[in-house]
């Protein structure tokens, strides 16, 4: 089929990269602006986070234009995670079964793989260090200013928005359309401290992400392919502004991170923590994501979630995906493909926005090692009591690619059934004691208490079958 249909994406980061290549393999013109200079002639890019923990979804969408292979093969695999205690005892927690894993990588390498990718393509043409500055949504045409302040208009039958939290295309839609938008900052920002190899062997276990749990902060650290583990400590910009001094500094990271602090080092934990300043978190929902058949936003642009699932590149990635879909169902009706699209898309992206910020709310509440470990330990236990009925909400997330809000809902209705099989527990055991008080035999009671054991075992098991399949 003849396809000349031109498509500007804004934003040649994570999800504007990976979506051009699949506009591309459909034979569309692919035009993409970029705010920025091209961070492959870069020596230092500035910005957020330098690893990423990248999952199924995620692999999923990069495996559709033939990247998984390499993006994996530059990444390291995380088994576990690995709990710190206070007192410094280590306690790993695996993911699942043996190919249960997660990847770390590294933003900047991904970034620049993906750019590579799309330049393969003939029908891709970048243009960087130019930002979207205006929109005129009724002739379709988009406006980028250079440098130079030189502006060039681009005229297309599809313009998407991959351009981050702070997407000036939906500002611009925003004004444009009955648009609803939701920001949040929440009270805590990050810094980012690395953890260099000792004896030019990585400092910590590779293959787990580790995490230091402490109520309201948390540090987290994922291993890099050169032997460092980029640390993240997440704590309220309140607590980061409290440390003052270098003694401030370091006394807090001795009360808190004992057994981080000789690997991150006292002269880089100070330095790091005086000359930057925390970055914030935001978490941003909106709806619609398109105007009519050729304005569509995607991405952090439609949906930037605060980091505690791990989330926001891998459903961004996912986007890719769904939109692909929806061009083959629609057979790249954009009027059709764009509505569709929003109404899908947005029912999910709610959800994991939505189950991001309540594991923030839920880890600053009272989420000390002990009782993260007791709350990951009780998924696994109950996933190996029940294998067929149980799974983990975090297993869903990570690795499936169920819809995520599918996800919640399987999840409230899991919690549901465990709320009963505790009464019923309550119920049996009340009952347990009146035949003891009763004085039956003691052998009786033993064969009584096993057989009835194992009934309410096959009961709660059929049941919680008939509740979830
Ligand atoms: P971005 O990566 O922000 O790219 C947007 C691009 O658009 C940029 O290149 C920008 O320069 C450009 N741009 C902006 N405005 C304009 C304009 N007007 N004109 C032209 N270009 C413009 N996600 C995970 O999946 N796993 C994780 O482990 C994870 N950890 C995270 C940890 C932290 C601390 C943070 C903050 C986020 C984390 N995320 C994680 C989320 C992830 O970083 C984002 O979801 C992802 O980067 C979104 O990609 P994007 O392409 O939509 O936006
Ligand atoms: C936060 C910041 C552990 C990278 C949520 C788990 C994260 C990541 C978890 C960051 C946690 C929290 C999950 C993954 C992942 C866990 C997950 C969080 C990567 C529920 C670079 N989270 N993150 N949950 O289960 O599903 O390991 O910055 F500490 S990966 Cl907060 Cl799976």
């Amino acid at each position: 089929m003849e396809n000349t249909k031109n498509v500007v994406i804004v934003g040649a980061g994570l999800v504007g990269s990976l979506n051009a290549c699949y506009l591309a393999k459909r034979g569309f013109n692919v035009k993409v602006y970029e705010r920025r200079p091209d961070i492959r002639t870069q020596q230092h890019v500035k910005g957020r986070s330098i690893n990423l923990a990248l999952s199924c979804r995620g692999r999923e969408a990069l495996k559709m234009v033939g990247l998984e292979e390499t993006v994996v093969h530059n990444g390291i695999p995380m088994r576990a995670r690995m709990i710190h205690d206070l007192d410094g005892k280590r306690h790993p927690i695996p993911y699942g079964e043996k190919d249960q894993y997660i990847m770390s990588v590294d933003r900047r390498n991904l970034n620049e793989l993906l750019l590579n990718a799309a330049e393969k393509h003939d029908n891709i043409e970048f243009v960087f260090e130019h930002k979207l500055v205006r929109c005129n949504f009724e002739s379709g045409q988009a406006e980028f200013e250079g440098p130079d302040k030189s502006i060039k208009t681009e005229t297309a039958d599809l313009f998407i928005g991959c351009d981050g939290a702070f997407s000036s295309l939906r500002n611009l839609m925003m004004r444009a359309t009955r648009l609803n938008y939701q920001q949040e900052y929440i009270p805590h920002g990050y810094i980012e401290l690395t953890i260099q190899p000792t004896n030019n062997e990585f400092a910590m276990e590779v293959n787990y992400l580790h995490i230091w749990p402490r109520n309201e902060y948390m540090m987290i650290a994922l291993p890099n392919q050169d032997k460092t583990y980029t640390t993240t400590l997440f704590m309220p910009f309140k607590v980061f502004e409290s440390l003052q001094t270098e003694d401030d500094i370091i006394e807090f990271f001795k009360e808190n991170y004992p057994d981080a602090v000789p690997l991150l080092g006292e002269g880089h934990i100070k330095q790091t923590l005086i000359t930057t300043k925390a970055q914030s978190l935001i978490s941003v929902k909106c709806y619609p994501y398109h105007i009519g058949s050729n304005w569509l936003i995607m991405g952090d642009a439609a949906h930037a979630m605060v980091p505690f699932y791990g989330q926001g590149m891998n459903a961004g990635f996912e986007d890719c995906i769904v939109l692909d879909e929806l061009m083959n169902k629609y057979d790249l009706d954009f009027s059709q493909v764009l509505p569709a699209y929003t109404e899908k898309r947005h029912t999910d992206a709610t959800a994991i926005c939505d189950l991001a910020m309540y594991n923030y709310i839920e880890m600053r509440s009272a989420v000390n090692s002990k009782l993260f470990l007791l709350r990951k330990k009780m998924d696994n236990f109950l996933q190996k009591l029940f294998p067929n009925s149980w799974i983990p909400l975090y297993t869903m997330v990570s690795f499936t690619r169920t819809r995520y809000h599918e996800c919640v809902a399987r999840r409230a209705k899991q919690d549901k059934i465990i709320q009963y099989c505790g009464y019923i527990f309550l119920l049996l055991a009340t009952g347990g004691v009146v035949v003891m008080v009763k004085g039956v035999g003691t052998d009786h009671i033993l064969t009584t208490v096993t057989d009835r054991f194992s009934q309410l075992y096959s009961y709660i098991e059929t049941t919680l079958h008939k509740f979830i399949l």
